[in-house]
């Protein structure tokens, strides 16, 4: 099955950085799909049960530097 995860990520100021945080989160394993919304700072993710966690999703995020953080 699938699980979904959430998180804020802050710093994108185009649509090419959108692109660039959906690219690195579909890269994981087990992500299936990843959308990010631009206008509220929002990372949705789909992933297999047992894949990825929401502490390497936010670390791949911040690795290509924007900031992540698990939403509260
Ligand atoms: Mo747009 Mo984002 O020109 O890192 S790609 S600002």
């Amino acid at each position: 099955a699938l699980q979904q995860f959430s998180f804020t990520v802050e710093g994108m100021t185009c649509a090419s950085c959108v692109a660039r945080v959906e690219k690195a989160l579909k890269k994981l394993s087990g992500v299936q799909e990843a959308t990010v919304n631009l206008a509220t700072e929002t990372a949705t993710v789909q992933s297999i049960d047992g894949g990825v966690t929401p502490e390497q999703l936010i670390a791949a995020v911040q690795k290509i530097g924007y900031h992540a953080a698990l939403s509260t």
